[in-house]
């Protein structure tokens, strides 16, 4: 049996992912149906050697679909995911427009699958950076509690979109022909400085709140309370755009409530975890990285220590390919989850 399935901003970064991974995961397909902003309609998409034209997604796109995957930016959700749902579809929307949403279940299936039972037509995927921090360490607090996180990220340029993605290439080129670097992407396309990301290294991801953190800092730090359902967790961000295409790595402080567990049994927890590989051995110089993570679905682990001075206190460093475990793999989980469960 398969399922009528609507991809919104099917033509995006993440999009292309998406049905990268319905084809991989042989997802149950009835009829699919491509959609996008206006101004990407009409392009011609393949998906298992056939042509698809993608369509405007209009309130009407979604009459008889049941299941329908949203990347198509915050205010197309805002505006056409309660039409879906009204037409009889579950939403996974891939934005930040619905998350924080108490009716929205924010889920990461290895950490709160239970949570999409509680849908009333719109699950939220969260936020890339998010998702592989809150997925290798869920083992972890259930196994030893876990009061405190502290987290530096250094991320891809591709979460912030194909424009970003073509940018650091034209730099990386201009850098080394010594020509002007001329940013005019990142750090933020909106904002009204821009900075050279080629060869540097921009302590700015999505725009500055009034606390002094910047929205992705915060998606980071509201995001991991509402997953872990722990609002005493301690969360504290550094979000940092570095000049590589693909995969987010992460450093991670945690304090645990146990004081005497050992590097092993975190590393332990972290093996036995579904979707979570330990690749950490710095005898022999193993751990992860972007290259290494990109392209696979998989949250990676590696360079897991104790710190000196704190018994409860972990560092780990934590990797992951930003458009698939944070956006289309993700997202496609979810998707799973409902039918398998029938909670659709
Ligand atoms: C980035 N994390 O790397 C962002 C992209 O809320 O889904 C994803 C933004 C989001 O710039």
């Amino acid at each position: 049996k398969g399922y009528n399935v609507a991809v919104v901003g099917a033509t995006g970064a993440v999009g292309e992912k998406m049905l990268e991974t319905l084809k991989k995961k042989n997802f149950p397909i009835n009829e699919l149906h491509l959609l996008s902003s206006k101004r990407s309609a009409g392009k011609e998409v393949e998906f298992k050697g056939e042509t698809y034209m993608v369509k405007e997604a209009t309130p009407e796109s979604f009459e008889g679909i049941q299941i329908a995957l949203f990347s198509a930016g915050g205010s197309v959700s805002k505006q056409l995911a309660h039409e879906a749902v009204k037409r009889g579809a579950v939403v996974v929307d891939n934005t930040s427009a619905f998350r924080m949403d108490p009716d929205v279940p924010l889920v990461v299936p290895e950490v709160n699958e239970n949570d999409i039972e509680k849908h009333n037509g719109i699950i939220a995927n969260p936020n890339c950076s998010t998702i592989q921090m809150v997925a290798a360490l869920k083992p972890i607090q259930d196994r030893f509690g876990l009061s405190r996180i502290i987290v530096s990220t250094y991320q891809a340029v591709s979460g912030a979109g194909a424009k970003a993605v073509d940018e650091l290439q034209t730099q990386s080129q201009a850098y080394l022909n010594g020509e002007e670097l001329n940013p005019e992407i990142l750090p933020v396309g909106g904002e009204k400085h821009h900075y050279p990301i080629a060869f540097n290294a921009l302590p700015q991801i999505d725009v500055f709140q009034d606390n002094g953190y910047t929205f992705e800092e915060v998606k980071m730090i509201n995001e991991t309370k509402k997953i872990m359902h722990d609002d005493s967790i301690s969360v504290a961000a550094t979000c940092v755009r570095l000049p590589f295409f693909s995969a987010h790595a992460e450093s991670v402080y945690i304090e645990v409530d146990d004081a005497n567990i050992s590097v092993k049994d975190i590393q332990n927890a972290i093996k036995e975890a579904d979707g979570i590989v330990l690749e950490d051995d710095p005898a022999n110089q193993v751990y992860p990285t972007p290259l290494s993570a990109a392209g696979k679905a998989e949250v990676f682990v590696g360079r897991v220590r104790k710190d000196l001075d704190h018994d409860n206190g972990f560092h780990l460093w934590i990797v992951s390919d930003n458009l698939l475990k944070g956006a289309a793999w993700n997202s496609v989980q979810i998707a799973e989850s409902l039918i398998k469960n029938n909670w659709l």
